[in-house]
């Protein structure tokens, strides 16, 4: 056996499998996820802030796993992450953060209701929303089409994986249309996803207009950067304590620094105060749980199997083994 296969083994990092079944660890929180999906990000760093026992149940959706029976009973929107609490099934982050804070165990940390301060709690909402309404995916892969965009794209966004994110961008809506007729009970929403893929993709295509969303992008930062500059040294993005709002800018923060987007947006002095949150946040544990770092990367290019269907999302995932096997092959040379 390889010495990094054997190094690989001793990492607790959770098995993909073909239908996650748990593995008699003692919790009744389940979270089906996949770690390099930005709004399963957002979840997993709640879940770590708040010190809630979960088992992650990795969804392969380089495999396309998302589209099988099962999960289509589970989410009929094939999308991850879906938290199962007993016999409640929660979908969609925004849901899901919300649960954890009003339905779980009130003495876990609070993300939310943070402070008895109502302005301090609006600040909260008003900058929660404001990120979550950017499109993260669409600025994802809009970024594959546009190279000369970003400086210096990082792992996991390297080449080879920017063409096969864009060819999987390409042939996404016909491989969604393909799959509902052959799928009659998951039509309508796989039809329905296929016609939001078509209106994403004239979008990212061209680049007057995701050049716009780039300035959607890099409006909220300049109300972030405002917004930090009026909080102390040690403090966070709404108050001394970290937040909800924390959660959505870090995981957005980086996914913008993966892309190489960061000299656009904040690096060299363009805003202090984000590049000197960005640093900080990064000590956090839940950031260093969260975020896949290289023997994650390396684990996921030595368990994965080839796609059976690709889907707009899946396709980071499949890039993501194209180029990890890059880098792997460097490490093993
Ligand atoms: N609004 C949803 C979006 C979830 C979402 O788009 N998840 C992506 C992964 S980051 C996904 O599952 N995509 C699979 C697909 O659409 O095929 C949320 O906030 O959870």
């Amino acid at each position: 056996m390889h010495y990094i296969q054997k190094y690989l083994d001793k990492l607790q990092i959770p098995k993909t499998n073909n239908k996650p079944i748990s593995n008699g660890y003692k919790t009744n929180i389940f979270l089906y996820c996949n770690y390099y999906s930005f709004y399963s990000q957002k979840v997993l760093m709640a879940l770590y802030e708040k010190n809630i026992d979960f088992e992650p149940l990795v969804i392969d959706i380089t495999k396309g796993e998302q589209y099988s029976p099962w999960f289509l009973e589970i989410n009929p929107r094939g999308e991850i992450p879906v938290l199962k609490v007993n016999n409640s099934i929660i979908p969609d982050s925004t849901r899901i953060l919300d649960y954890l804070e009003l339905y779980l165990d009130h003495d876990m940390p609070p993300l939310i209701e943070v402070s008895q301060d109502s302005k301090t709690l609006a600040t909260i909402t008003k900058f929660r929303e404001l990120i979550e309404a950017l499109p993260a995916g669409l600025i994802t892969v809009g970024s594959f089409f546009h190279p000369h965009l970003c400086v210096s794209p990082k792992l996991p966004f390297i080449l080879p994986v920017r063409e096969v994110l864009k060819s999987g961008d390409l042939s996404s809506s016909k491989n969604l249309r393909k799959l509902a007729e052959e799928n009659p009970s998951a039509k309508g929403v796989l039809l329905y996803k296929a016609e939001i893929q078509d209106r994403k993709h004239e979008i990212i295509a061209n680049e007057e207009e995701y050049i716009k969303v780039l300035n959607i992008v890099d409006d909220v930062l300049g109300q972030v950067e405002i917004q930090l500059k009026t909080q102390s040294e040690d403090g966070w993005l709404c108050c001394e304590k970290f937040s909800i709002a924390d959660i959505n800018l870090t995981v957005l923060l980086q996914r913008l620094w993966e892309l190489g987007l960061e000299e656009r947006f904040w690096m060299n002095g363009k805003r202090p105060n984000i590049e000197n949150y960005f640093a900080r946040v990064k000590l956090r544990e839940s950031f260093k749980k969260t975020i896949p770092n290289l023997p994650v990367h390396l684990k996921m290019i030595l368990t994965s199997q080839p796609p059976i269907y690709v889907g707009a999302a899946g396709a980071v995932s499949i890039g993501v083994v194209f180029a990890l096997a890059y880098v792997v092959k460097k490490l093993i040379r």
